[in-house]
């Protein structure tokens, strides 16, 4: 039940381990872009086993449900405006399978979800199904999967595998043992939920730390790049990189599942999340300020490249890019400067209007590094440039 970045790769894995699947989704789009073999989404390697699973009929997909033997619910669990979490996409996606599911069957949820979801999810099941009670197997397994290394991490990552009972952690267990070779771990649904918000919690908190050693450095006169690198010389210090804030549909958003629920008690939770999204704020001060710098001493405006609109390095994802906001509030705080674009990973962009990386860092007076692409790393560090470099280019 969904066929986005996680749940399009997890029904062609399973069709390619012999399991049928009946791909679900509610965008007529993707339902036909999947039947026809063609990918929605970016992922090497992907698309040719699509068209194989498809060509021998093992995976079919359709905008409605059908009656099956196990039931994935893989679909979004954003967040509200208050960053409540908003579950109604995994209700609305179990209330359409209610009157499909029989004795027997397995039911599972992979979406990021808040603790309680499973038990929840169970208790709409038996009230409205009470002869389901005792023989409908229900249990969570999260994902932890890279974006554009997905092949091969849900074959081969281990999987944490939550049942509301026993029957059901082992059924859950005998499904993804048919296609999983990492280790499957046994567990509760609440604990296997907290899992996944622990996982990415914890690293929201290290960069957290990362960004704000940067803020000290920064006013320190201190090389943070150089400081971390001495500091994780120690056998048990593992300090990650600073940037220009967190982004993505991950680890930006996963802790706020904690905060909202456990408000008095996931404090440095909380505070990593500011700091985080802080830390966007004030690599944009950063930019505005350096420009106004540049017009003072030089008596023009300056050329600007903003480089890198991707929310992490090597990938075209903007979603919730951090490097994104910077662009669109300095380009919108300084009227006919000039500001140049940079995003090596898209051709177009509706809104930006883009151009080429070594254009840019050619033309510009003022060259800001947003996000660490590997083809900014071929540029030479130059003095005759004022450069900013928030993702650690050039680890100056
Ligand atoms: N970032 C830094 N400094 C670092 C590492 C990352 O600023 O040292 C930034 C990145 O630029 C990016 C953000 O953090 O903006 C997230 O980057 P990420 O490398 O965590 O990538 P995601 O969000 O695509 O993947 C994470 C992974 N979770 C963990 O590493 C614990 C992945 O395994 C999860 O499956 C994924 O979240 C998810 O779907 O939950």
């Amino acid at each position: 039940m969904g066929l986005g970045y996680i749940g399009l790769p997890t029904a062609i894995i399973a069709a390619k381990h012999g399991i049928e699947v009946v791909g679900v989704d509610v965008n007529p789009a993707v339902v036909e872009m999947t039947n026809n073999g063609k990918l929605h989404i970016v992922e090497p390697g992907l698309e040719t086993m699509l068209k194989e699973v498809v060509d021998n009929g093992s995976l079919r997909a359709t905008s409605k449900p059908e009656q099956c033997d196990t039931y994935l619910i893989v679909v979004p669990t954003p967040f509200k405006r208050d960053h409540e979490p908003d579950i109604s996409y995994v209700e609305a996606a179990t209330r359409t399978l209610i009157p499909l599911l029989k004795a027997g069957d397995l039911y599972v949820i992979e979406s990021t979800s808040p603790v309680g979801t499973t038990e929840k999810m169970a208790d709409m099941i038996f009230t409205a199904r009470p002869d389901l009670k005792g023989t409908l197997r229900i249990a969570y397994c999260p994902e932890r999967v890279l974006p554009g290394n997905v092949i091969y991490e849900l074959v081969n990552n281990d999987r944490v595998i939550g049942g509301i009972d026993q029957e059901s952690t082992k059924a859950a267990i005998d499904f993804y043992s048919k296609f999983v070779e990492g280790t499957l771990h046994e567990t509760n649904c609440r604990t296997a939920e907290m899992c996944k918000l622990t996982e990415n919690s914890s690293r929201d908190v290290q960069i957290a730390f990362a960004n704000e050693l940067s803020l000290i450095c920064d006013k320190a006169g201190i090389n943070v790049w150089e400081l971390i690198n001495l500091a994780n010389k120690h056998p048990r210090v593992n300090i990650l990189q600073p940037g220009c804030g967190v982004g993505g549909h991950c680890i930006a958003v996963d802790p706020y599942f904690l905060t909202s629920a456990f408000p008095r008690e996931a404090m440095i939770i909380g505070k990593a999340r500011e700091i985080n999204n802080y830390k966007a704020q004030w690599c944009a001060e950063k930019v505005k300020n350096t420009m106004l710098e540049f017009e003072l001493k030089n008596q023009r405006k300056p050329r600007v490249a903003m480089m890198g609109l991707a929310f992490k390095p090597n990938i075209d994802d903007l979603r919730e890019s951090p490097a994104k906001r910077i662009t669109t509030e300095v380009m919108q705080s300084c009227n006919n400067a000039d500001i140049m674009v940079v995003e090596p990973n898209i051709t177009e962009h509706k809104v930006f209007k883009l151009t080429d990386y070594q254009v840019a860092y050619e033309k510009a007076d003022i060259v800001v590094f947003l996000t660490a692409h590997n083809q900014f790393k071929t540029l030479p560090w130059t003095d005759e440039k004022v450069i900013l470099d928030f993702c650690g280019i050039y680890k100056k």
